[in-house]
């Protein structure tokens, strides 16, 4: 168990998590009323009735622009929404995160990932103790040691410079790192090598390493309790497989740096705690990708890139704090995710970069999204009477269209898109860009408008063949639109959606920062574990199912 608490346990409620229950909120059920009335409007209707719609309905932050006319809503929907927010304590529990209140309650744990990204002239105070300047220590460590490392200064076992870098580590303590790593690639350092090795699955590893010279590679091996199962059984593997070739433990040393909050376990692993980057519990691991967590992205892109990122991220940041909520950019996306979600009864939220370098952004996002809200009791315990966190998916354009669009476009459910674009590419070549933002624009444009029957009859289209190629439309959509991927982009990016994210939870008043749902399965695959390795029989005490799949496998391993 991750937190310091007993069993079943809660220590303190702050007052801030108790408010009327969802559905007694004035508000909530105003936008119940509301919703019998336009939840059946076409956007073809409201974008009739009201021509300036596409101008009216955006906002923009520090360069991020928000284009949310597409959605199924009214100057009354976005009223009530905002007023739910206010009901549902939402400044309060902004205030609260920002000052270190321990809001993740089951864990008894302040959530400060803002702290991570604030600049050293500010404070934030927690226990009594400003966190700002341990993280810039932390942040000039890694400085220091990139700067080494990129510059050859750092050498390996055998004198030579490092070329390889592979990062271990799982769940927040990868997908960040991942993400980052392919989207600020244009600003890495071409001639070093990263690899990100996750999985338990020895394939992972042996596949990451498999051309790799072991006195030219340094592993990171990024754990915040550094006792993650599949995290120290692949760094336990990557020291075999140093020493392997290197036959010399003092090597490990050299090749080996540790990014965890555990030092004690750090050093039981022979990582010398001087070549330690440290975190705090108060970051999450989801919430973890600007932390030492981001060594990998920082060894890439070099510490200035790494801090413009930081920078993206507070700006986004206090946008969120300050901003009222009508133009506040997380407040409004999160508004819109708990109106499709518990009035419409969408399912999933499509996420959709128009942009190659974030193709792994959706993977980052469903972690973030799913594991915050994927609760189904809320912070006093009980269970809530709404849906909460929707699934979170989504590829790159192009591709998608050519693959799963034809369901967002006619399929029988209701799927709300984010489509993400920027102005310029990194990349031009030819009319590539123009063309994938024509993509962009034309794809937001069906989902709303669709194509009526009469419109596709004038196109001469057999009668047997119009009810195929009509499309309903009025399926909603966000466009958000920046100049590029820089680093500072994709630090408000996230940042964005980290607080759509919080503001759906403050909405739903579940505790958006705990993970208790992952626990079962680990503690099932332990006691699995030993019964596939055992000689002797299992004593079959699973259900029948389970008890006959670990005889399969006995059997035919
Ligand atoms: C994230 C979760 C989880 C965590 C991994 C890795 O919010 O807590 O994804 O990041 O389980 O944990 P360690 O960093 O402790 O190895």
């Amino acid at each position: 168990m991750r937190s310091g608490l007993d069993k079943g346990e809660i220590k303190r409620m702050p007052t801030a998590t108790k408010p009327v229950p969802l559905g007694d909120r004035p508000a909530w059920k105003a936008l119940q009323g509301h919703f019998e009335q336009i939840g059946g409007k076409h956007l073809r209707e409201l974008f009739a009735a009201d021509p300036g719609r596409g101008e009216r309905y955006t906002a923009e932050a520090d360069g991020i622009f928000l284009d949310y006319s597409k959605n199924r809503v009214t100057d009354e929907t976005l009223k009530l929404l905002v007023q739910l927010a206010e009901e549902s304590g939402v400044r309060e529990k902004i205030e609260a995160m920002f000052r270190g209140d321990k809001i993740n309650i089951t864990e008894d744990r302040a959530v400060l990932h803002v702290a991570l990204r604030a600049p050293k002239s500010e404070s934030i105070v927690l226990d009594g103790e400003d966190v700002v300047p341990a993280v810039h220590a932390v942040l000039d460590k890694m400085s220091g040691f990139s700067d080494r490392v990129r510059s050859g200064a750092w050498k390996g076992h055998t004198g030579k410079k490092i070329r390889n870098i592979v990062n271990i580590g799982i769940g927040g303590s990868d997908l960040g790192p991942v993400m980052a790593y392919e989207a600020l690639k244009h600003y890495s350092q071409r001639d070093l090598v990263f690899r990100f090795v996750s999985n338990v699955d020895g394939s992972d590893f042996a596949e990451a390493v498999q051309d790799l010279q072991a006195d030219e590679t340094l592993f990171l091996v990024a754990s915040k309790t550094f006792t993650t199962l599949e995290t120290m059984t692949n760094a336990h593997s990557a020291r075999e497989w140093l020493l392997g070739q290197l036959s010399d433990e003092t090597a490990v040393a050299k090749h080996f740096v540790a990014i965890s909050t555990n030092a004690k376990e750090v050093g039981k692993f022979g990582i010398d705690t001087e070549n330690m980057f440290g975190f705090w519990d108060w970051v999450g691991g989801r919430y973890s990708m600007d932390s030492a967590i981001g060594l990998s992205t920082m060894l890439a892109i070099g510490p200035d890139n790494f801090r413009a990122m930081l920078a993206g991220f507070h700006a986004m940041d206090v946008h969120f704090r300050t901003t009222p909520f009508e133009k506040n950019l997380p407040v409004l996306m999160g508004l819109l995710t708990v109106w499709y979600t518990d009035f419409f009864d969408a399912q999933t939220v499509a996420v959709l970069p128009y942009e190659q370098y974030l193709k792994r952004f959706p993977a980052y996002l469903q972690q973030l999204t799913m594991e915050s809200n994927g609760k189904h009791v809320t912070l006093d315990g009980t269970h809530v009477t709404t849906q909460t966190g929707p699934i979170y998916w989504g590829e790159p354009g192009t591709n998608g269209q050519h693959s799963f669009y034809q369901l967002i476009h006619q399929g029988t459910r209701l799927i709300p898109c984010d489509f993400i674009g920027f102005y310029k590419t990194l990349n031009p070549l030819g009319r590539h860009h123009d063309m994938l933002m024509a993509n962009v624009f034309a794809q937001a444009e069906a989902l709303a408008f669709g194509k009526t029957a009469e419109e596709v009859k004038a196109e001469g289209v057999a009668e047997a063949l119009i009810p195929h190629k009509v499309f309903e439309g009025n399926r909603p959509s966000n466009t958000i639109l920046a100049e590029s991927v820089t680093p500072e982009v994709l630090g408000k990016l996230v940042a964005l959606y980290e607080h759509a994210v919080f503001t759906q939870g403050a909405i739903w008043n579940i505790d958006s920062f705990d993970q208790w749902g992952v626990e079962l399965g680990k503690v099932l695959a332990t006691r699995i574990l030993g019964e596939l390795e055992s000689a002797s029989a299992p004593d079959g005490s699973h259900d029948s199912s389970t008890n006959s799949l670990i005889e399969r496998y006995r059997k035919n391993k």
